[in-house]
């Protein structure tokens, strides 16, 4: 092989196999969108296909899933999370809980029906530490702080961790306060929030407004915002549950699923739309609205505003609606690699 002689050292052939494989994976891991997901998992299904989503799209290297945080304070949350994780092959992904108790948002729609029937292997064992968190805000300055790559926040419940995130002082983890932490090293967040269709109150807003409109008007990067008329239009189906999660015997997303209505029924995508478009923005699944600003009204309905803003909305075009629920329905069901 005379062109190794070309290198200043000469390595083997082992060797040069192991610093290119080496070289290729740093420029992989480089190319991967590091991901946080805040979610009020156990209030509706569609947070447990989109973290199932997350894994998929972690495990094929499109990014790289740093961590989750909790807006559902059910104390089943953090254990319902760390199970999905285990059962995805990341057990010791950081996990954040929720501090505040917030009304109609500590449902637990299929938590306890997943860890009660779980097989030993996955469950969470009790009285360990992993049945609890930390604070999400002490898991997101954490994360945020040591990432060296700007990340992408995917927010698909109450935006009571991400309001809090902005009112945080410096601290031991970061000398940097909330906003400047999240200029530094925030490139954009998604979030499954509003309703840009209609002047109805959409839920995650409802639940806490004054956190929803902190985030939404005071936030310093970009937000990408996935409505309510989006999830809503494009439906999972039951058929996808009943068919493509059968390659395991027991499945924590279908156990969820099955506990959380009366089987067969669709459910909106929304957290799953969400989750998509933070990874892949080039992908063009979604048409997008100009940017403005969006306003939250004192009884939780948004109105956006177009012009000065750094906020846009997704549009849905019907004729990419089978893509898009393809993508969806193959990224939630794939098997842990
Ligand atoms: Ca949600």
């Amino acid at each position: 092989m005379p062109e190794l002689k070309l290198l200043p050292i000469q390595l083997s052939p082992v060797a040069l196999r192991v610093a290119l494989c080496a070289a290729l994976c740093a420029a992989l891991c480089a190319a991967q969108t590091p991901v946080i997901f805040d979610t009020d998992m156990g209030n509706d299904i569609d947070d447990a296909l989109a973290l199932a989503m997350l894994h998929s799209l972690s495990s094929r290297g499109e990014c790289r899933l740093l961590g989750v945080t909790l807006t559902n304070a059910s104390a089943s949350a953090v254990p319902y999370v760390r199970l999905l994780n285990r059962f995805y092959g990341r057990p010791s992904l950081p996990v954040g809980a929720a501090q505040k108790h917030l009304k109609g948002g500590e449902q637990d729609g299929y938590l306890s029906a997943a860890l009660q029937s779980a097989p030993a292997a996955f469950r969470v064992p009790d009285g360990t530490s992993e049945q609890s968190a930390e604070p999400a805000v002490t898991v997101l300055r954490r994360l945020l702080a040591a990432s060296p790559e700007p990340v992408t926040l995917i927010q698909v419940g109450f935006s009571t961790n991400l309001a809090d995130l902005l009112a945080s002082p410096p601290d031991a983890i970061s000398p940097l306060a909330g906003p400047d932490l999240v200029k530094a090293k925030v490139a954009l967040l998604s979030a499954m929030a509003g309703n840009f269709a209609e002047t109805t109150p959409e839920y995650n807003v409802r639940l806490d407004i004054p956190a929803a409109r902190a985030v939404f008007e005071t936030w310093p990067t970009p937000i990408l915002f996935s409505g309510f008329e989006i999830g809503r239009s494009l439906l999972y189906p039951a058929t996808s549950i009943q068919r493509d999660y059968a390659y395991a015997p027991w499945h924590p997303v279908a156990v969820s699923y099955r506990a959380y209505q009366k089987m067969p029924y669709d459910r909106p995508t929304w957290d799953l739309t969400a989750a998509l478009v933070a990874v892949r923005p080039a992908a063009k699944y979604f048409g997008l609205s100009a940017p403005g600003a969006v306003h939250v009204a004192d009884n939780g309905t948004t109105r956006f505003e177009p012009g000065r803003g750094t906020r846009q909305y997704l549009i849905l075009d019907p004729a990419q609606k089978l893509r898009i629920l393809e993508a969806l329905t193959l990224l939630s069901s794939e098997p842990p690699h």
